[in-house]
């Protein structure tokens, strides 16, 4: 067996008039609980330093770039890094970040993975932004993460660390089939995300409804499906007027769930994970190298 205990360390809602400050005492808080209830790994939400600012229009770059991280870590979050290492706990970060590549400024949605010992070991950015670029008046909160973001540049790494391969992705990813297979073939064996559901974006109350569902279906067969544990963690609640969906979950290599939030506010689960539970679905129903049949298909890689 190789046992690691996880935590998601779910975040109630962010007002506006919050600071970085703000967040990140609370982000620590629960990194504090976290270890103290034996975890080596805390799993924070997608954009935790902040509101979902994605549910307003913003006219000018500026106002925008109020919301968006210059370095990580960076003054008011380098805490989190000292105190990760003092307490020798690894984290997952979701954030807005500003960059500067050779093709001029960017921004992403990204997430790093953090070790045990308070270094960067990856960085994601998120690849399926969902929502809209245009300005649409007519809905109570615009879903711009089409307009404020560019999809991820680089893919779905998996990383050796802390005893374990792990891979990330960001809210509506873990939707995707190919978020989580791109990583199992790849050996992952956890995948760690963070997410803001609104569960009244769409304009179809029918499906605004299932959100609590989808959100559980997405997450149990990715896990099942890639034999691999997931540990998904929301920022919910009822966040400036938009209400959104909690239910942070952990789920086993064989799709249950082994633990669930159960409020919408600052909350954190626990779970003793066993990696090697991974290898016996892929040795089995999920041997891939034996069971998969690439030939077949093409057109999910086709433009
Ligand atoms: N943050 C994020 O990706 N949220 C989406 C909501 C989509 S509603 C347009 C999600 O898939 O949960």
């Amino acid at each position: 067996a190789r046992p690691i205990v996880v935590a998601a360390a779910q975040m109630g809602p962010i007002a506006l008039s919050e600071t970085r400050a703000d967040c990140v005492a609370r982000l620590l808080e629960m990194m504090r609980e976290a270890a103290s209830r034996g975890a080596k790994l805390v799993v924070f939400p997608e954009l935790a330093l902040t509101t979902f600012f994605p549910r307003w229009w913003f006219e000018a770059d500026q106002e925008v770039d109020v919301f968006f991280e210059r370095e990580m870590p960076g003054p008011e979050t380098r805490i989190l890094f000292e105190t990760a290492a003092e307490l020798g706990i690894g984290f997952y970060l979701g954030y807005a970040e500003l960059a500067h590549t050779d093709a001029g400024l960017k921004r992403f949605n990204t997430a790093v993975l953090v070790n045990d010992k308070g270094a960067i070991v990856g960085k994601y950015r998120k690849v399926h932004l969902p929502g809209h670029a245009d300005h649409r008046p007519e809905r109570a909160f615009q879903h711009l993460e089409k307009r404020y973001f560019q999809p991820g540049d680089l893919g779905f790494p998996v990383w050796e660390t802390m005893g374990g391969n792990f891979g990330m992705c960001i809210c509506n990813d873990r939707r995707w089939p190919e978020t989580y297979r791109v990583m199992a073939l790849r050996s992952v064996e956890m995948v760690l995300l963070g997410y803001n559901t609104p569960n009244d974006h769409t304009g179809h109350p029918e499906i605004d409804g299932l959100s609590n569902f989808h959100n559980q279906l997405a997450m149990q067969a990715g896990a099942y499906q890639n034999a691999t544990w997931v540990v998904g963690t929301a920022k919910c609640g009822i966040e400036e007027g938009s209400p959104m969906i909690g239910q942070s979950m952990i789920v086993a290599p064989s799709g249950e769930v082994v633990a669930m939030a159960s409020t919408l506010g600052d909350e954190v689960v626990v779970a003793r994970c066993d990696l090697d539970l991974c290898r016996i679905y892929r040795e089995t129903f999920f041997n891939f190298a034996v069971h998969r049949e690439p030939a077949h298909y093409g057109p999910i890689t086709a433009q």
